[in-house]
């Protein structure tokens, strides 16, 4: 099996793409372009549990298509691929994002455990979701 296949697969008639290697936020958004796609835009809670429910089955957390300003108070939400889109969903537990340490947490990942999400630095490496 190839381990950076080009594999999509269809869910409520959207497509999505569950990657297989570990990679930074900005080679994520590369890999997901490079199928037609961009990573995922979560609109609403089925959506995230129907994919919760996958990764839950999969190694690792994954790259969602959220990015998070935190020199803004309140810090700002947007879809990297749809920044005009109003991000009125979302999932994060109590305390997040909490730009943690101070560490430029911009990229928002949901965690395989419990399908909340975490604001964390875009230089870490894991699996991504994409959708087209
Ligand atoms: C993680 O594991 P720790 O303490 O380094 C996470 C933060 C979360 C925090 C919540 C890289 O930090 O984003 O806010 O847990 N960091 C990473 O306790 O995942
Ligand atoms: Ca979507
Ligand atoms: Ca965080």
């Amino acid at each position: 099996e190839d381990a950076w296949g080009p594999e999509w697969v269809t869910l409520n008639n959207r497509c999505y793409h569950f990657s297989k290697e570990d990679t930074n936020y900005i080679k994520a958004i590369k890999h997901c372009e490079s199928l037609d796609g961009a990573l995922v835009i979560i609109n609403d809670e089925a959506e995230n549990d129907m994919l919760w429910g996958i990764i839950s089955g999969l190694s690792k957390n994954r790259w969602l298509g959220l990015n998070v300003d935190h020199t803004v108070e309140p810090p700002t939400l947007w879809w990297v691929s749809d920044p005009l889109l109003p991000v009125t969903y979302t999932n994060f537990p109590d305390g997040e994002p909490n730009n943690w340490d101070g560490q430029n947490e911009n990229c928002v990942q949901m965690r395989k455990q419990t399908g909340l999400w975490n604001d964390m630095p875009c230089s870490k490496t894991q699996k991504c979701i994409c959708e087209r």
